[in-house]
């Protein structure tokens, strides 16, 4: 076992916390969602023997306007209930329209994807769990949605969950980025990596290509770029990875480094691309940069982005820092 196994996530928690009540709210959050986290990755690890967990639930879009399906519904209802006993005033969700009260005399607000990669849930691959926290004033905030439209760079910790061969969390509380993995035989978290660091540097993109004619032109000449490997301007070859759930492509870029690119594109609903900035695009920018790594829309950094809609999209490319600079130069 390594010296960093022996530090579960709650020992983590409570030392970062130490007696401040603030930060003793953040980590009460952060265990509850992770806890939560675990029961989610239970009914996900049954497969098809949990029949309907990707069936569409009723008619209607969810709040971004996509399919809601059973694991969306179900994720969202775990997670609500369990913030209950903590300190979350009010929850922002992907599949609720309007803020969600939850402990309305606490001190946080949290902005969260309940299932990430929605549509890869009856394909046996990875999907995962988004959470932002932000603080929460009842008396500043006579609008609890005003809590949570202000810039990422207010957020106090961001984290996600995969679901995936290993249950794993990735969280920051604004003090660099941590792993902490799933033991099953031990029913913990520990921390596997601290202070993780993205490498500068990568030849590894992820992307759906299949929107190529699709794009802008300036997205349409990176790729193309890359694409000429060697004997193009970028002179080296890359290599092409695409889970199509980002919470997934994103534990990779975390592992190895690499950049994720959702841009926008001449598609009917992608005038500003396909992720939420709020419980998406802002608290994996915040965990990117605090691994060394850089979180863009193509133009403005993620976290300077002032939010006028709880589900607004935002183009979006985070991962290794000089790749992400590189396909800023395109725009
Ligand atoms: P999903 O809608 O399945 O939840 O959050 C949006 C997202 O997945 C990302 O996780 C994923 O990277 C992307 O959309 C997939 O988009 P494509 O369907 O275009 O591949």
């Amino acid at each position: 076992m390594r010296v960093s196994e022996i530090v579960t996530l709650q020992a983590y928690l409570d030392r970062w916390a130490g007696t401040d009540a603030g930060r003793k709210a953040v980590a009460g959050a952060v265990r509850t969602i992770a806890t939560t986290g675990v029961g989610i990755a239970d009914l996900v690890a049954r497969g098809p023997l949990e029949e309907g967990l990707a069936k569409i639930r009723g008619t209607d879009p969810n709040a971004g306007g996509d399919a809601q399906k059973e694991l969306d519904v179900i994720a969202e209802e775990r997670i609500v209930t369990a913030l209950k006993g903590t300190e979350v005033a009010f929850l922002a969700s992907e599949e609720s329209e309007e803020l969600i009260p939850v402990n309305t005399s606490g001190r946080l607000v949290v902005a969260v994807d309940p299932l990430d990669g929605s549509s890869n849930i009856d394909t046996n691959v990875s999907v995962g769990t988004i959470y932002s926290i932000l603080p929460y004033d009842a008396a500043a905030h006579a609008n609890p949605a005003a809590a949570v439209m202000r810039t990422g760079s207010h957020q106090v910790a961001a984290g996600f969950l995969a679901y995936g061969p290993a249950t794993i969390l990735v969280s920051t509380l604004g003090e660099g980025t941590q792993v902490f993995v799933y033991d099953r035989d031990k029913a913990d978290f520990f921390l596997a990596r601290d202070q993780v660091e993205i490498p500068a540097e990568t030849k590894e993109y992820g992307v759906n290509q299949s929107n190529v004619r699709q794009w802008h032109a300036p997205m349409a000449a990176y790729i193309a770029d890359c694409l000429a490997g060697k004997d193009g301007p970028r002179a080296k070859d890359f290599n092409m990875r695409w889970v199509g759930s980002m919470v997934a492509d994103a534990f990779r870029i975390f592992t190895r480094g690499g950049v994720y690119v959702y841009p926008s594109d001449k598609r009917k609903g992608y005038e500003n691309g396909r992720l939420r900035l709020i419980y998406e695009a802002n608290p994996v920018a915040f965990l990117t940069e605090q691994a060394k790594g850089a979180a863009t829309d193509g133009k403005t950094r993620i976290l300077d982005i002032v939010p006028h809609h709880i589900h607004q999209r935002i183009p979006l490319v985070f991962g290794s820092k000089a790749e992400v600079e590189k396909i800023a130069s395109y725009y």
